[in-house]
């Protein structure tokens, strides 16, 4: 299926669960697990039902919608095929429109229940030409990671558009936006953080380096996701109290 504007093809990337990751340091707590074949879709999946109480008990699977934004190239879809395990690096193949990856994992849980998690993580283009598609991608999202190249200058001009777009007219909570100054191999930068202008540098900021560190930047990751989903669980607990009582 061909890139189109208007629509933008989604690429549900959905493979079997893989074997359990094993680090330098031995078998590592994060054994994503993505739940279906990969396939594509025509259109966005129709997003099922909002958060679990609608389609169950207490105990129902907490979901949450992740995006990955930022300028192009700078390195959105080989972090989110690493973070889940999903394919190797390849060459350049900006992405048209948008790729959708989900997956859950064990060791996120809810704060409160232990209910588990699932996730869909959507891997924005970062061409300005699926501008026109952005509202829907935004639609419904629970968090925007901005990943951005910190060897770039005009990036970091660049992510101050993607905040205010992604984030700020979303109303969505700072908490629930995630930097990620990502280097690629050869970069030769180190991982001082960037001069960042205000409101830019109250965010959170990690680094990634898939080939020094790549564990780090799945631990960040993880405790991101974490964040979100118990800010997920809350609002579902305060919905559910105000229907109550
Ligand atoms: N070896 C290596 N190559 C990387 C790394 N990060 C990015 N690259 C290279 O840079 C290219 C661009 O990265 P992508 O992740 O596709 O960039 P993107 O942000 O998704 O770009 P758009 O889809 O156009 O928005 C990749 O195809 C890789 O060739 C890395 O950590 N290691
Ligand atoms: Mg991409």
């Amino acid at each position: 299926m061909r890139a189109s504007a208007r629509t933008p093809p989604l690429l549900v990337l959905r493979a079997a669960a893989p074997p359990t990751p094993v680090g330098p340091r031995g078998p590592l707590p994060l054994p994503w697990k993505r739940r279906q074949p990969i396939g594509w879709a025509a259109s966005a999946p129709p997003r099922r039902g909002g958060f679990p109480r609608a389609c169950g008990g207490p105990t129902a699977m907490l979901k949450a919608k992740i995006l990955f934004v930022g300028p192009c190239e700078s390195g959105k879809t080989v972090l989110a095929n690493f973070l889940t395990e999903s394919s190797d690096i390849t060459e350049y193949n900006p992405t048209q429109g948008v790729r959708i990856l989900e997956f859950e994992n064990p060791h996120i849980t809810s704060n409160t229940k232990g209910t588990g998690c699932e996730f869909e993580l959507w891997d924005c283009g970062g061409d300005p030409k699926f501008e026109s598609c952005w509202p829907a991608l935004m639609k419904d999202s629970h968090g925007v990671v901005i990943v951005f190249n910190a060897d770039i200058p005009s990036h970091l001009k660049e992510i101050e558009m993607w905040y205010s777009c992604f984030v700020q007219q979303q109303f969505l909570q700072d908490t629930q936006c995630l930097l990620i100054a990502h280097h690629k191999p050869g970069s030769g930068s180190d991982k001082g953080n960037p001069s960042l202008p205000t409101p830019l540098n109250k965010l959170k900021l990690v680094h990634s380096n898939l080939e020094d560190d790549p564990e780090d930047i799945r631990l960040e990751f993880i405790k991101y996701l974490k964040s979100i989903i118990n800010s997920v669980s809350e609002s579902r607990d305060r919905e559910e109290m105000s229907i109550i009582t």
